[in-house]
């Protein structure tokens, strides 16, 4: 219910926007953004924001304005998990559900395809200080993959699915193509056993568009609630808005992706840039200490590496005992084209690191470093 009433406040918002601009937009959030409306009339939307994550919820403004955004995220005093994940701005069709969302992103990590529906992407890493991102104006959904999805006999889940029916109304349409080609690698990871239930149930799913969501829902929940899992994303709703303004604080050098390379340009620091130049598909980078290897022997090394790591392997004897996990040291979140985010990391003077991107094409396949070699290595001066 508290969902349903979200989404339509932020439809509300949205709708007025359309037609009246920023002012009359931060009227009816006046709860939340009364203050910001007497600053400026034209720039009622925040561009220094705080996303909020407790144990069982994202909490983001209403509405952002575009362009360059500062985002803070804090995790509420005594909740862990959160640690080196990612939260995700993710533009999405108007309409598209939580649950299309839950599917995309449960798709994707298995390399599966990228809906359409998905259309941009800005992220930031929970840990360290604030990042800054650029944000195209549209709707949003702000997401972090959920620590404590846990086993649930709760049907306080059901009712988060159930918020997402309520987008049901608009959906139906987008919903029932898209779903079908997803929906069953999304049950399979959403809800690991339902698998079986709910694929048989899928269908019900694409034809929740309907009006059954309920019904539906209720009884797929219902029959798998012993061995059901918790919601596999934590999601808020935003819409961002206005003129894009604002630049990009300089940092310590950027790293620029295209299809599929990357273009590394920094001197020894703690922030750097990231942009994604394209001009099609999803990137992020993440990047690799190797001390004081040549970086000769670290491309040539790098793909078995890479290739040990996904097998579960050891590493390659070259790297003397490094392996993936103890090797990295952060990067940045993932970013459709056009896009750029800032980022920390510590790059030291004379090490040798790779920058990887594990991102899949929006088709689908392998992750870019093993599908397409997209790699680099790089010594910093
Ligand atoms: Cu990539």
């Amino acid at each position: 219910m508290l969902l349903l009433a979200a989404a339509l406040a932020v439809l509300a918002v949205a709708c007025s926007d359309d037609d009246g601009g920023g002012t009359t937009t931060s009227a009816e959030v006046s709860s939340t953004t009364e203050e910001e409306t007497t600053t400026t009339a034209t720039e009622a939307a925040s561009r220094s924001v705080t996303v909020t994550l407790t144990a069982d919820s994202i909490e983001v403004p209403e509405e952002i304005g575009a362009g360059v955004v500062e985002v803070t995220v804090e995790v509420e005093a005594g909740v862990e998990g959160f640690e080196g994940s990612e939260v995700d701005f993710t533009k999405v069709t108007e309409g598209t559900t939580e649950e299309e969302l839950q599917d995309a992103m449960t798709s994707a990590v298995e390399a599966g395809p990228i809906p359409d529906y998905i259309e941009a992407n800005a992220g930031v890493v929970v840990d360290g200080p604030p990042s800054a991102v650029t944000l195209e104006p549209g709707s949003y959904f702000v997401w972090i993959e959920n620590p404590g999805a846990f086993p649930i006999d709760d049907v306080s889940d059901d009712t988060s699915s159930d918020g997402t029916t309520d987008d049901t109304s608009s959906d139906g349409t987008t919903d029932d193509t898209s779903s079908d080609g997803t929906t069953d690698d999304t049950s399979s990871d959403g809800t690991t056993t339902d698998d079986t239930s709910s694929d048989g149930t899928t269908d019900d799913t694409s034809s929740d568009g309907t009006t059954d969501d309920t019904s539906s829902d209720g009884t797929t929940d219902d029959t798998s609630s012993e061995d059901a899992v918790g919601p596999t994303l934590l999601v808020a709703e935003t819409t961002v808005s206005g003129e894009e303004e604002g630049e990009l604080p300089e940092t310590d050098g950027t790293i620029i992706s295209t299809d599929h390379e990357f273009e590394v340009d920094v001197e020894a620091g703690d922030t750097y840039t990231f942009t994604n130049e394209g001009p099609d598909e999803l990137h992020h980078v993440q990047l690799f200490d190797f001390a004081d290897l040549d970086p000769a022997v670290v491309e040539e090394n790098l793909p078995e590496f890479l290739a040990a790591a996904e097998e579960g392997t050891p590493p390659p004897d070259a790297f003397d005992g490094i392996d993936l996990q103890s090797a990295f040291i952060g990067g940045s979140g993932v970013f459709s084209p056009g896009l750029s985010g800032t980022f920390s990391v510590p790059l030291e003077s004379g090490n040798t690191y790779a920058a990887v991107c594990f991102v899949s094409d929006r088709a689908g396949g392998p992750p870019h470093a093993i599908g397409h070699d997209m790699f680099e290595v790089f010594q910093v001066s």
